[in-house]
């Protein structure tokens, strides 16, 4: 009886540590809504790193020019940037470094487009699946 109760305290303990282990808290999404500039673009800067793009959520208006400037900090992992929604006519896919690269293009259709890095090393997680994603938002 005693070992029962040992055994029951010893999962316990061990589901308490892994969970606490999988408790790093998601980070807070972070939204950047886009303004038209002077020279009428949408500029936006969004930096990215091992393994997020910040800010994840960007808001750009349809119709009118993006410029788009992406940057990761410095490392030794590659990235890349990729959107592909030819639908609304964006269709990127850029080796990134810690120079900001500069992406135009011109939304043509409104709704919520996938962006993500899709590097991958062997069996393991994308990077897109590690939390290299992020939405561009394309709005009236
Ligand atoms: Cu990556």
């Amino acid at each position: 009886m005693k070992n029962f109760w040992m055994l029951i305290l010893l999962c316990i303990g061990m589901a308490g540590f892994s969970m606490c282990r999988a408790d790093t808290t998601p980070p807070v999404e972070v939204i950047y809504q886009a303004t038209i500039s002077a020279d009428g673009v949408q500029h936006v800067r969004i930096e990215g790193g091992s393994y997020f793009f910040k800010p994840g959520h960007v808001i750009v208006k349809v119709n009118i020019p993006v410029e788009l400037a992406v940057s990761i900090e410095k490392g030794w992992i590659p990235h890349t940037f990729v959107i592909q929604s030819p639908a609304a006519g964006i269709s990127v896919d850029e080796s990134l470094s810690s120079d900001a690269k500069n992406i135009r293009f011109t939304p043509t259709a409104t709704g919520k487009y996938p962006f993500y890095c899709r590097n991958k090393l062997l069996f393991f997680a994308s990077h897109r699946e590690k939390g290299m994603e992020g939405v561009l938002e394309v709005v009236q």
